[in-house]
């Protein structure tokens, strides 16, 4: 008997390394992520500042989890849909403000751009679920 019930818990944990990726981090309901600042379909000369705004939950740092905060990331031009089970990526597209900045100096070559707010949790993954702004599109002359 004693065997069986082992046996059973092997199983169960050897499939368990595949769902533990996602980190889950519950986000309430009426958590709001927006942009600021510049507004939807806005024509910016230069570099311009990006004011990121959040409600019902609070801004954090990297690294610490407290109940209902995290940190914002800035995704630039990405069109990838967001994958709740992998960290928030680190380059030039997926900006990372562990800091706890609530706004970016940004500096993009002339054009069409996107940008969109994701509100990672302590180890940058998105929250379930995900807190995620409307994504804009700026011109940049
Ligand atoms: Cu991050």
């Amino acid at each position: 008997m004693e065997i069986t019930r082992l046996a059973v818990l092997a199983v169960a944990v050897a499939l368990m390394p595949a769902a533990a990726h996602a980190q889950g981090t519950p986000a309430p309901k009426d958590a709001l992520l927006y942009i600021i600042w510049p507004q939807d379909g806005a024509t910016v000369k230069g570099a311009f500042w990006c004011r990121f705004g959040l409600r019902n939950m609070g801004v954090t740092h990297a690294g610490d989890s407290f109940l209902n905060s995290g940190h914002h990331h800035l995704f630039i031009d990405v069109n990838e849909p967001l994958d709740a089970n992998q960290p928030i990526p680190q380059d030039k597209a997926h900006l990372h403000f562990g800091a706890g900045q609530t706004e970016a100096h940004i500096e993009l070559p002339p054009g069409k751009h996107t940008l969109q707010l994701v509100l990672g949790d302590s180890k940058h993954y998105p929250f379930n679920p995900p807190v995620v702004s409307k994504k804009i599109t700026v011109r940049v002359k």
